[in-house]
């Protein structure tokens, strides 16, 4: 049987991340070097847990493609090339697209669809969509005719109060979502254990899973306790200037297997 590998398509942090898009959060300021060595130390954490790292070069010109995860979505079958739901971030998907055709056949968004890959979870079959202002109908459409040939569901999803669904909700094991039930409703996940971010960590739903352990946020500890207890293996990473530009730790990833 042959061994799968792990690729982690990751962007260096671009020197303009102080001018990123953001929503829900005030403009602070950001250190463009921690910013840089933290996404280093996130990168280090997917090597060591056996991904070949793939890393674009920074792009000057485009303050908010350290978030790759929001240009594609890989699956077994196919790539979804996306069209980032803020005009801003299109031109990202420039250069992600030929690095992801080496290991897929691409399909790709459409106007008028728009979507953010930070939309998208898969839980075993099931692709879950987030229908936000980042991501439409139309897109979702786009997709649904993509995927349901290759025998997997997609389920548009509510979510309210965030940017992203998996800033609502991610996976944490094969069979455990994570979920701020404020943001999307946790009977959205029917099938798998829900488990709650703790009070006062709205922010915590965000964990990316990879292998057996969890890559995660340093800045949630009650969440972090809530999930070890649950027999959850994290590997803890400080992000804090990332989380400054609205971005958490599956952002700045796209994982998929080989
Ligand atoms: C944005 O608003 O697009 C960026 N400042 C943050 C994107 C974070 N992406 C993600 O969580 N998937």
């Amino acid at each position: 049987m042959r061994a799968v590998s792990l690729v982690a398509l990751t962007r260096e942090v671009s020197p303009a991340i102080a001018r990123c898009e953001l929503v829900h959060l005030e403009r602070r300021p950001i250190d463009v070097e921690l910013a840089r060595a933290q996404h280093r130390t996130y990168e280090a954490a997917l090597r060591g847990e056996g991904c070949q790292v793939r890393t674009l070069p920074a792009e000057a010109a485009l303050p908010d493609s350290v978030f790759v995860e929001d240009t594609a979505v890989v699956l077994d079958e196919v790539a979804v090339i996306t069209r980032p739901g803020a005009e801003s971030r299109r031109p990202e998907t420039t250069a992600v697209a030929p690095i992801l055709a080496e290991y897929r056949p691409l399909v790709t968004i459409a106007a008028p669809g728009t979507m953010d890959g930070g939309d998208v979870l898969v839980v075993g079959q099931t692709v879950y969509v987030g229908a936000t202002d980042r991501t439409n109908r139309a897109a979702i459409d786009q997709l649904e005719a993509a995927l349901t040939p290759l025998g997997l569901r997609v389920e548009p999803v509510t979510v309210r109060g965030c940017l992203h669904l998996k800033s609502a909700a991610t996976l944490v094991a094969p069979d455990t979502v994570l979920c701020n039930p404020r943001w999307v409703a946790p009977a959205t996940f029917a099938g798998v254990r829900v488990l709650e971010v703790a009070d006062g960590e709205p922010g915590a739903a965000n964990g990316l899973l990879v292998g057996e352990r969890v890559i995660y946020p340093s800045s949630f500890p009650k969440t972090a306790a809530r999930l070890a207890g649950r027999g959850i293996a994290l590997l803890p990473v400080n992000v804090s200037e990332l989380q400054k530009a609205e971005g958490a730790v599956t952002c700045c990833s796209v994982v998929f297997a080989t």
